[in-house]
């Protein structure tokens, strides 16, 4: 299978600027690049699924440039219905280094910044060079800006397309650079590069983007209640991300085996044959979950994830450390705990509603302390019972976890 085959297949093209780019990719070795703005300082899983194209143009002897947007990130690419809250210079430059780090460890491909050549330019050069080979017409027809007429736009964010372009012909000037790839809401920032490069330097770059990877409800991949997954594993542990890969619904799992991994198509088919026989065992869930965690974190972390979760899921946690317990159980609820009997602690923390259904449940063997069953009621519950002195984690039946920390 060709590259672009390869691409297609996994309904990885939207758009794409010329006919002739498949030949190009499938035949020539381009330099290329795709960019990132600094507006937090990690990449979210939206991102990765995006820049996870430059290994996989990498593995067929492609040159990847990531691109740190330092200058673009003091502007902000316009969002189709208001404008930005602009970041602090500070808060920039903090995020400038994080991404750059992050990148790096990551892609471990060069990583440029475009606050390098944009900051020294001035505003009579950039009207000069850049600014006169742009209508303004050409800008209004571009989706993103015609979108906000209504609303109104700044002339800062209008003229944010421009300072795109112009890395992109920079970047074919200083680094050989033709082609720059992205998501599909890039389209209009990709295509006034192509034009700034045709009408300054008569040469033709080319553009390519993706879909967007959605869920089976058309929400991004990669966000939870509005909260994006990121991929500094000290803001979403790999526990978190395990989660939610391993909850993937069976609709759209293959395409996510497709869009996020290097696993080839004979692979994903003979999985998508082996979940099929059998959804429950959420092998193709489970694959994806060890392909992305191992590929962003590394094996290690990727075992530990699986550790943590089959300790809750069982029931026994005894073998986990604090912070293992707390990267699973971030989300649960959390009581401070004081030394009191163990049916006072159910009560007064609502983890029964009363005392006679705190004995029930107790009765029942229903109740885990730090994963032992515990049924006597006036047992004393002080610091020297928790975890590295500090948690007690009490499971009521199979799945309902409740975490007390000691001060
Ligand atoms: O020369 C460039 C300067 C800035 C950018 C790209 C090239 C960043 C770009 N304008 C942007 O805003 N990208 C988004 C971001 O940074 O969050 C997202 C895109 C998404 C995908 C991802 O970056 O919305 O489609 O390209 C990598």
């Amino acid at each position: 299978m060709t590259l672009f085959e390869d691409l297609k297949w996994r309904g990885l093209i939207k758009d794409i600027s010329s006919p002739e780019l498949e030949k190009k990719l499938n035949e020539e070795k381009l330099t290329f690049y795709i960019g990132t703005d600094p507006t937090a300082d990690s990449m979210h899983i939206g991102h990765f699924s995006s820049f996870l194209i430059a290994t996989r143009l990498a593995k067929y002897g492609h040159h990847p440039i990531l691109l740190i947007g330092g200058a673009t990130g003091r502007i902000g690419d316009p969002k189709p219905t208001s404008e930005r809250q602009m970041i602090t210079e500070e808060e920039v430059e903090k995020n400038v280094k994080g991404l750059t780090e992050q990148a790096k460890k990551i892609f471990g491909f060069e990583v440029v910044n475009n606050y390098d050549w944009t900051k020294d330019i001035s505003i009579l050069d950039f009207l000069r060079d850049y600014g006169k080979y742009i209508n303004v017409n050409y800008m209004l027809d571009k989706d993103i800006i015609s979108r906000r007429l209504d609303t109104g736009i700044t002339f800062c964010e209008f003229a944010y397309t421009l300072l795109q372009g112009m890395d992109f012909v920079y970047l074919h000037e200083k680094k050989g650079v033709t082609l720059q790839v992205a998501g599909s809401d890039q389209w209009g920032n990709i295509t006034t590069g192509i034009e700034l490069a045709r009408k300054k330097n008569d040469i033709e770059l080319f553009g390519m983007t993706m879909p967007l990877v959605l869920d089976a409800n058309g929400v991004k991949f990669g966000k939870t209640e509005g909260n994006a997954l990121w991929l500094d594993k000290e803001k979403t542990s790999s526990y978190e991300l395990y989660q939610y890969l391993i909850n993937s619904s069976d609709e759209c799992v293959i395409d996510y085996l497709k869009k996020l991994t290097f696993l080839t198509k004979e692979e994903i088919e003979q999985i998508e044959i082996k979940h099929n026989q059998k959804p429950e065992e959420r092998l193709a869930q489970k694959k994806l979950a060890h392909e992305v965690i191992t590929f962003l974190h590394g094996e290690e972390e990727f075992n530990k994830a699986i550790r943590i979760s089959e300790a809750l899921f069982s029931g026994d946690i005894s073998n986990l450390s604090l912070k293992e317990i707390e990267d699973g159980l971030k989300d649960v609820p959390n009581f401070k705990a004081v030394d009191s009997t163990l049916i006072d602690l159910l009560v007064n923390n609502k983890i029964a509603s009363s005392r006679r259904e705190a004995r029930e449940f107790l009765n029942a063997g229903s109740i885990t302390l730090n994963g032992n069953k515990v049924m006597d009621e006036n047992m004393l519950i002080t610091k020297d019972l928790a975890i590295e002195q500090k948690a007690i984690i009490i499971r009521r039946g199979k799945k309902k976890y409740y975490m007390g920390l000691f001060e």
